[in-house]
Parts: structure tokens; sequence; C-alpha cells
């Protein structure tokens, strides 16, 4: 599975598409094997390079494809009123979330146009195709609907075409990917998954440094900059295919991050998740000719960077607006005779203000969801509507994600109110409480159902998108043999001098401790199919006075998917010993962000100072 922008079912184009009514586990073949479900070896096929992109931009669509199609000299200078240029075709077959990149393309000046037929895409003047969702089923749908034909034709006749994340993958032979499963076979080359063994956490999700290995054009801008990625399979570098690698990253190997050949250019990373850099991928892929004035920004990227986010906790407030709140150890209300729950702000205003800050991620939680219908709470989709928008780094959004029954008897799964959240705008969702009681049932049974929200979103998103909340609570106790979970040696002894803890998880808000601990469930769901953990402290939370090192050392040292250390900073200092002392990719905060008390550039320069990759 790829790309969490990569994420929802259903979309305008996925209505001619029509995706879920295609089988999934069919095998897939590329164009010259359609009927042939072995995976064969074959030699690259043979593609015609025009020009180079710069020079293909003002190419019109009547140059190439069906001669019936509505290439008239008015189309020519026109599509729907808008001059030819500003409008950009998008292959969205349906599999998951494109919302970014449509917001991206919008948010540049340009209008979309959807593929709906193979021969939109041999009319296209500029292709677009954000791959989504696993391998196997985007080479199905695009085999089944005539659209990997197509595909095939306009990249072999150097059409301007950008592929994003699984765009790219899918161009070369075969994916490893529930498979071996066939590809296009534009490219040589097998996508593979990448190794954790070798110590680096798989997906790999964050920003990462490009080594740009020949001109590609489109990524003059990025210069010593990080940009996003999130994945687990990646194509390799080799001589067959150097031909085609403008770009490279490193993450235990090199892998291949972008391709250029002629007009047909595509990326691993996400752009559209890139801020101003991705966006600049974009605007030269969409306007060549806008390029050449500007030096690229230098920056220091060599690496992985470690993450900043920046969290919002949302709720309803007693007068019913939507407002960021946050809490001391989970408690949101103030401690005035009216008690009415704290008001921190507008949640679309500071996530776009985070964004222009520099946060690496912004993170929602709808902080009553586990009461409260989530999809009831229709402000909450409109807050990630409106902030996808104009926010181009990951959301996370997070809060009552749980099979639900309405008041009128109508049933909603989890993975239909996730779905419901991807096509507003979120990269990824977190689980809180629903996680717990899977982790509960799995240990019990020791059998993975594949019906927990966790199984089910994770197998149709993928594991990169699904991240599990945790909210545990420090339990002291005399020794390690005291309680059937793991503990921790304490540095400081608990109040009646206990010299041992164990982290308990909780569920509802933190309202209801749970007989598990916060290692045990952490094991748990990487082994029900989480791509991330979010682990809060409910001790330190707005507390101001550092992370829980020893609670965030244990769970990340336990799981080999990223962990984000949440709960507790009140100083950069707190974000450089978070680093240093334990294995976090990621460090969250709200209640120092909200309350300006420290901007996270100085979070970013103290991190850099002590020399902490992070992308500035
Ligand atoms: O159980 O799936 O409905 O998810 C509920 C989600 O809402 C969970 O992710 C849970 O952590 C969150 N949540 C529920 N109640 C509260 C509360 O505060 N009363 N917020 C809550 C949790 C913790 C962090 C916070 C950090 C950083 N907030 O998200 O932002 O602790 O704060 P700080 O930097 O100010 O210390 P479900």
């Amino acid at each position: 599975m790829e790309g969490v922008a990569c994420a929802s079912f259903t979309s305008s184009a996925s209505k001619s598409l029509s995706f879920s009514s295609l089988s999934q586990s069919s095998v897939i073949t590329p164009r010259q094997n359609y009927h042939n479900n072995t995976l064969k070896s074959k030699s690259p096929r043979k593609l015609v390079i025009r020009a180079s992109s710069g020079s293909s931009s003002g190419t019109s669509f009547h140059e190439f494809g069906d001669s019936s199609s509505s290439s008239s000299p008015s189309a020519i200078l026109r599509k729907n009123g808008f001059l030819l240029g500003s409008v950009v075709t998008l292959l969205d077959y349906g599999a998951g979330n494109v919302r970014s990149v449509r917001n991206a393309i919008r948010y540049l000046g340009y209008e979309i146009e959807d593929v709906r037929t193979p021969k939109d895409i041999l009319n296209a003047d500029r292709l677009i195709f954000p791959g989504v969702g696993a391998f196997a089923s985007a080479m199905d749908v695009l085999t089944k609907t005539g659209m990997a034909e197509a595909l095939c034709t306009y990249i072999e006749n150097d059409r301007p075409f950008l592929g994003i994340c699984l765009g790219l993958q899918l161009l070369f032979e075969s994916s490893e990917e529930n498979g071996p499963v066939n590809g296009l076979g534009l490219i040589p080359g097998v996508v593979g998954r990448f190794n954790s063994l070798n110590g680096f956490r798989v997906p790999h999700i964050g920003w990462n440094a490009l080594q740009i290995a020949k001109d590609s054009e489109i990524l003059d801008d990025i210069g010593d900059r990080h940009v996003y990625f999130v994945h687990s399979y990646r194509a390799m570098p080799s001589n067959d295919n150097k031909e085609w690698v403008s770009s490279t990253c490193n993450y235990g190997d090199d892998f291949v991050a972008s391709i250029r050949r002629g007009n047909v250019h595509a990326v691993q990373f996400h752009p559209e998740k890139s801020g101003d850099v991705g966006l600049s991928v974009l605007r030269r892929f969409l306007n060549p000719k806008s390029q050449g004035s500007k030096k690229p920004t230098q920056g220091k990227a060599s690496k992985l960077a470690k993450r900043v986010i920046a969290c919002l906790d949302v709720r309803t407030n007693d007068k019913g607006d939507l407002v960021v709140t946050k809490g001391d150890q989970y408690d949101v209300r103030e401690q005035t005779k009216e008690n009415e729950v704290r008001n921190l702000g507008k949640p679309v205003e500071l996530a776009g203000q985070y964004y222009k800050d520099g946060a690496d991620e912004v993170s929602f939680l709808n902080i009553t969801g586990f009461r409260d219908f989530p999809l009831g709470d229709l402000p909450m989709l409109q807050v990630l509507r409106h902030t996808s928008e104009n926010v181009f780094v990951p959301l996370t959004v997070g809060g009552g994600i749980r099979d639900f029954t309405d008041a009128n008897g109508r049933y909603y799964s989890s993975l239909e109110v996730a779905s419901e959240y991807f096509r507003s705008g979120a990269d990824k969702i977190s689980i809180g409480s629903d996680a717990v009681y899977a982790a509960e049932e799995y240990i019990k049974t020791k059998e993975k159902t594949g019906k927990s929200s966790l199984e089910q979103i994770s197998k149709v998103y993928g594991n990169q998108a699904v991240v599990v909340s945790i909210d545990p609570r420090r339990v002291y106790v005399q020794g390690p043999n005291d309680v059937q979970f793991k503990t921790i040696r304490v540095p400081k002894p608990g109040p009646n001098g206990e010299e041992y803890a164990w982290y308990q998880c909780t569920v509802n808000g933190g309202r209801e401790g749970r007989s598990i601990g916060a290692y045990e469930l952490a094991k748990v769901v990487e082994e029900l199919g989480a791509g991330e953990i979010l682990l809060n402290c409910i001790d330190c939370d707005g507390q101001g006075k550092g992370f829980d090192v020893d609670l965030i050392k244990l769970i990340s040292d336990a799981v080999s998917i990223p962990v984000i250390a949440s709960s507790g900073a009140g100083a950069v200092e707190h974000f450089s010993e978070v680093f240093m002392k334990t294995n976090a990719s990621a460090a969250l905060a709200a209640g120092i962000f909200h309350r300006k008390e420290v901007p996270i550039q100085s979070v970013k320069a103290h991190l850099l100072k002590e020399g902490i990759e992070v992308r500035i």
C-alpha cells in the first residue's frame, strides 16, 4: 500500500470507474500479458522521447490520440472555458484520497479535468497520476478499465506526465506487494518492501533528503531541502533503469525517489504534502516555462528528519462552537465557577498558522468522538475540508473511529467513518479506544479476526494511514512481578516509595483504565496493522515538564513502526532530550504552541543547534 494522500474510497472519478465493483484479488498483468497471469520478465518498452518538458508545454492534445476526439481548433485554445495550459487532467481511479493533490493543483491556479475513459488519458495535455491504494488493486482497476493500455500509449509517446507515489511504482515491471504482481512494465525493475531488520522503521514516514542524479527540471527548486515520503515499498536504482532515475533517497538503501525521461516524470514522495518545496515541484510540472528565475533555497537535508507536530484537541464547547481546547492531564475545563471548556482558538485558523510556522504535520483529535458520533459532527469534517485547502503538510485526524449505530438504527462501520475523514482531507486517521478493545480481544483469543477497525482500515488504506493513539497512565508498583505487564524501574520512587511502574492503557479520553499495558498494546497494534504510534501520557499532559522519556524509550524500542512522542513539552530542550534519549521519530506538542510560549521555529532552531536534523 502506498501513499496516504493515498487514502479514501470514492471520488468524483470513482463514480464512473467504479473501483469497488472490481475484484481486488485477481492477478494483474501488464499490457502485453493481459491473458497470462504468470509474471514474466520482459524487456522494457520502447519509448519515444520527443522533447524536454520545457519545449512541450504548448503541445496540443490533437497531435496525439484518437482522431475522433474533441480536438477541434477551438478546443485547442480552450477547454471548458479555461485557456489551454490552465487545465490539468487527473487520473483518479477512485481507490483513495486524492483530495490533497486536487487542493494543491487548485491552489496553484489550475483547473482539473477528471479522467473518465481511456480516451481522456489520450487526449490529456498534461496528466497527473497520484497512484493510491495497493499495487495489485490499482493495476486491476487500470487494466479492467482500459486505462493501463492508454497510460502506456500516453507515456510511450512522451506526453507530459507526473506520477506520484504508487503512480511511480506502477511504471515498473512488477511489485512484491501482495505479489509478485506485474506493473505497466515501462521501467526495468521490481518494487520491493523496505527491510525493517536493519533498524529502519517501516513504513518510511517523514521528511527525507534527495540525491539528485540528473537534471529533472521539476526538482530544480528543491536544493538541499526535505520532501515528504510515506510508503513501505520502493523501487531500487540499477544499471537497467539508470537512464530513468533522476534522484534517489537513502533509507537503509538508496531507493528511487524520482524518475524523468523527456516529458515523463514520477516522484515517490508527495509534492502535495511537502509544503512550499512540494508546491514548486507541481508548479514546475504544470508550467515548465515558470522555471529559472528562482535559486533553490539552501537547506541542509541529508537524511530522514525528526518531525515536529502541532496537535489540536478539538471539541464542541458549551455554546456549541467547535474549539481548540487543551487539558491538564486530560481535564479541559477551566478551574472557575463556570467550569467552561478551555477555548484556545479556532481549528482551521490555528492549523493554517502552524503550517506557516513550519509544523511538519498537523493532528486534530476530536476528543469527544468517543461519545458523539463523528459523522454527526459535521463541523469537524468541514474543519478538515477547509484546512486541507491551504495546508500542504500531512493532516491526521482522530476521535470516534469505531462501528456505530445512530439514533435511526443506521449502522456505520469504522471503515465508513474513516473513509469520510479521508474524503474530507485527512492523510492519516488515528484510533484510540477501539484499538485497545481490538488488542484485548487479540490477546484473549490469539486470533486475528480482520474485523477490528484497525485491521479493516489498514487493509484498505495501508498501514501508513493508520495511527494508534495510546493514552496511558503511570501506575506504581513495588516490583516487576506485581503485575503481568511490562514494568520499568522509575528514576524517582512513587508516592509510597515504589521503585517500579507500568503504563496502564485507558479509553474514552482517559476516563476508564483497562487491563492492558502500553507496551503490550503497542506490540499488538503493530501486528494488527498500525503504521505509527501516537504515544501520549496522561501524567505529563499539559504539565510542561517534559516528555515521559522512560515511557517513550520503552515503546520506541519495542516496535519497528514510527513512534510520536507526545505530552509534556514545555521548552525547546524537551524536544532535544526526547530525540537524544529515545528512538522517537517525531515529537508532538499542543499547549506551548497554542499559548504562543514557544514558536515551532524556535524548537527547530534549537534542534538544529543540537545536531538533530529537522526540516526547515
Ligand atoms: O478514543 O478513538 O475516540 O480517540 C480519542 C482521541 O482523543 C485520542 O487520541 C485521545 O488521546 C484524545 N483525547 C481524548 N480526551 C482527551 C483529553 O485531553 N481530555 N486528548 C484527549 C488527548 C493528548 C494529546 C495532547 C498532548 C500534548 N490529548 O493529544 O495534545 O498531550 O499536550 P501538551 O503538549 O500540551 O502537553 P478515540
